[in-house]
């Protein structure tokens, strides 16, 4: 069974009504960090480490780790839904705004679309409507501190408003794209959006079965 259909079979909890507002639909909360990811967790040299911003631009751009750190730096303090069923309430994050990041780097497009490209060849696809948020973040701490390995070190995005596996971790790439193509979990019975409070889980027909999936995962 691939992990979209595993997840189709979970059983979808009930929500506390206090919570329901805040809490997407078929979300469980949970105060740990569970970590969520295909493959091993890359190493890095930061000496060597690069974001690049290329596809339909006006200028290609390629980022050092120090060029981010001298950017204008903001935090985010936000609520993040896994598509597994698990949310977590207040994460605060510290690093560049992606609308500052465009602004301070003067990057135009014509593109609607952008596929993030993540180690190890993660992918994920967005509308650029979805990214040129307030919200959006490309982070390099987590409550005050440098981001864990586990959790994306050196730099992941955040986007709080779509499932967290739009969030790609250990970010190396931010390709503008003229149409719409799926990423890595898109691809695999994900849904193009994942929009939690739209409950777009998925590509193709919603099941509630029980089995749990994040409870099994790692925590930090
Ligand atoms: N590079 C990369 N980023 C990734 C993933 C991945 O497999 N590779 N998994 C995504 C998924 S499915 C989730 S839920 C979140 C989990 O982030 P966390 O481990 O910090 O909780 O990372 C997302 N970003
Ligand atoms: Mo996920």
């Amino acid at each position: 069974m691939n992990k979209a259909d595993r997840i189709k079979r979970m059983k979808v909890p009930a929500v506390d009504p206090k919570l329901a507002k805040r809490l997407p639909p078929g979300q469980v909360l949970t105060e740990r960090f569970p970590i969520l990811h295909e493959g091993e967790v890359p190493t890095y040299d930061l000496a060597s480490w690069s974001l690049r911003i290329f596809g339909s631009v006006n200028q290609e751009v390629t980022l050092s780790y120090d060029d981010l750190m001298n950017m204008k730096q903001s935090s985010v303090t936000c609520d993040i839904h896994c598509v597994t069923r698990w949310s977590r309430f207040d994460n605060t994050f510290t690093g560049v705004k992606f609308q500052d990041l465009m602004k301070e780097l003067h990057i135009e497009t014509k593109s609607k679309y952008v596929m993030l490209h993540a180690d190890h060849d993660y992918t994920a696809n967005l509308a650029l409507s979805d990214l040129d948020r307030e919200d959006v973040l490309l982070a390099h701490s987590f409550e005050n501190e440098p981001l864990t390995d586990k959790h994306g070190w050196p730099l992941r995005l955040v986007v709080p408003h779509l499932y967290f596996w739009k969030s790609v971790k250990w970010i190396r790439g931010i390709e503008f794209i003229d149409e719409n193509h799926p990423g890595f979990w898109e691809q695999n019975g994900f849904h193009l959006n994942g929009d939690p409070f739209k409950e777009e889980r998925f590509s193709g027909e919603d099941l509630p079965i029980p089995e749990d999936e994040w409870e099994k995962k790692d925590y930090d």
